[in-house]
């Protein structure tokens, strides 16, 4: 199936100067709220459909993103849409996930029945990408046209809160089922001392908050950071020593002038010992007020606990992490793509699609140490003519380190390992697979790869500096790394029962 190009080729070459903000290029996706779990870091978004209807928010689904290292995301799919929800005619606006004893719970702005008056649904999973089900049937709030974009935080007592609302920030306590609430739902006094005076006043919207409120705690500290206004939206922040206020106005973080968007909407995280700050624009190519996308720049807090003001970059974060090739790597994770699509079913799980001739994909800080690769296998499905891959280090026209050749394997998802040998790729890369193929049609769908090292190198050299003998990384079976550079004992304590792969080799783990 040919899938809308939301990015066409012939700008290929103009993307190529850009780096790497927004994270995604396959899709639109507004939104962002990051999660930490285990040694991952998830973003779920919203998903602004590539033909805007009505000239409005024009949403039906959330999708998940994941990393590593802050720079190669994979894409997790479309674990969730307004479908999952009985109650929901349609619209999925801004939404988080948290998780609790085991359990993922994911809050969800979605329209009631067939108007489109929105509600706070949730939705809950055994895992971070799902699958996701509606417990309750119902919305969990639902009491004006204000219920949009919830916030959730679980705090030190076990005290879980939820947030929304535009134009004013309503506030429930969360029971310990996460799925129903206590004591009813308050209303914050929107006085300018806790939100900061808004310069063209309006009568509902005396202070700066909007909407898209995003609550953290930090050393003993609760903050509050939220969509400001006037439009086009900044994003400010106010801080409490208290998780329900009162807060007090600290100012603003992101000024809402050329994102080429009219809203924003903040997530802020700590990860790997750095400070993130998500957020969306308009600014992919295509892109706009209802075609927005997740961004990020690392930061560092104040010293005294405020939070800096803060750019936006087409770089985004520095790698916190190296990629490791010899490890079975998912086809959609990437730093930076051109043209082509990502694309799910529950055979294939998730893969690259939509691949013409001169697409790209591009890997950053990619480990294949001072031995380098001999070979590369990738996982790849053609119904047509199929076409290669280039293997290109350091920019789509780089040095070629070998070429993957793909032929019809009969069928757009008949998958099929083919291997070829390498030559010269050693140290840490940016990776480029450079796709190729004769006409203007699709060449072929990708769904992992995996180089192999050469012999006299087969010990991550990040090891050797260690303990060459005993540090291993320890992957799910889909190819997610859960611990990297840790004694064997330690690096399989503590995980959940299951198959892992260990440096590549399955080990079956008895669990807890
Ligand atoms: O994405 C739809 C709406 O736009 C969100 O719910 C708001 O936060 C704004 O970003």
């Amino acid at each position: 199936m040919r899938s809308t190009r939301s990015i066409p080729s012939v700008l290929g070459l103009a993307l190529s100067c850009l780096a790497d903000n927004p994270i995604v290029q396959t899709y639109y996706t507004p939104d962002p709220a990051p999660m930490v779990w285990k040694d991952t870091l998830f973003v779920y978004t919203g998903h602004d459909e590539d033909v805007t209807v009505n000239n409005f928010f024009t949403m039906n689904d959330w999708r998940v993103y994941s990393t590593t290292d802050m720079v190669n995301w994979t894409d997790r799919g479309s674990p969730l849409s307004h479908k999952t929800f009985n109650w929901s005619g349609g619209k999925a606006w801004a939404a988080q996930c948290i998780p609790r004893d085991g359990k993922f719970y994911w809050y969800v702005t979605a329209g009631k029945g067939t108007g489109s008056q929105p509600a706070i649904g949730v939705a809950v999973s055994d895992n971070p990408t799902g699958p996701f089900k509606d417990p309750l049937g119902k919305p969990l709030v639902s009491q004006s046209w204000d219920d949009i974009d919830p916030t959730v935080f679980i705090d030190d007592d076990g005290q879980a809160y939820l947030f929304w609302g535009n134009p004013k920030l309503y506030w429930v306590k969360l029971n310990k089922d996460m799925t129903s609430y206590s004591g009813g739902v308050n209303v914050t006094n929107m006085t300018t001392a806790q939100f900061g005076t808004r310069t063209k006043d309006n009568a509902e919207r005396k202070t700066t908050y909007e909407e898209g409120p995003w609550i953290f705690k930090r050393k003993g500290l609760y903050y509050m950071v939220y969509a400001a206004g006037p439009l086009p939206e900044p994003i400010g922040y106010s801080t409490s020593n208290k998780p329900t206020g009162p807060w007090t106005y600290r100012g603003e973080i992101m000024s809402g002038a050329n994102t080429g968007s009219f809203t924003n909407h903040p997530g802020i995280i700590e990860y790997k010992g750095k400070g993130y700050f998500f957020y969306h624009t308009g600014k992919l190519p295509g892109g706009g007020g209802y075609k927005r996308s997740t961004a990020v720049e690392e930061f560092s807090f104040n010293a005294d606990g405020t939070i800096p003001r803060i750019g936006m970059s087409d770089k985004g974060p520095n790698p916190v992490d190296s990629l490791n090739p010899f490890q079975r790597v998912e086809g959609e994770t990437m730093a930076f793509s051109s043209g082509l699509k990502t694309q799910g079913n529950d055979q294939s799980g998730v893969y690259v699609t939509s691949i013409h001739n001169n697409d790209w994909i591009k890997l950053r800080a990619v480990d294949f140490g001072a031995g380098g690769a001999k070979s590369v296998e990738a996982s790849v499905a053609s119904a047509g003519q199929g076409g290669t891959i280039e293997l290109r280090l350091g920019s789509q026209t780089g040095r070629s380190v070998g070429t993957i050749s793909v032929g019809n394997t009969g069928g757009a998802t008949s998958w099929k390992s083919v291997t070829t040998t390498v030559s010269g790729a050693t140290g840490v890369q940016d990776l480029y697979l450079v796709f190729k193929g004769s006409g203007t049609g699709e060449l072929f769908n990708l769904d992992w790869w995996r180089f192999a090292p050469n012999q006299t190198e087969s010990v991550h050299p990040a090891r050797q500096a260690k303990d060459p003998e005993s540090l291993v990384d320890v992957y799910t079976a889909s190819g997610t790394r859960l611990r990297s550079n840790r004694r064997r004992e330690d690096a399989l304590r503590g995980l959940d029962r299951g198959v892992y792969l260990v440096d590549g080799k399955p080990v079956a783990v008895l669990g807890r």
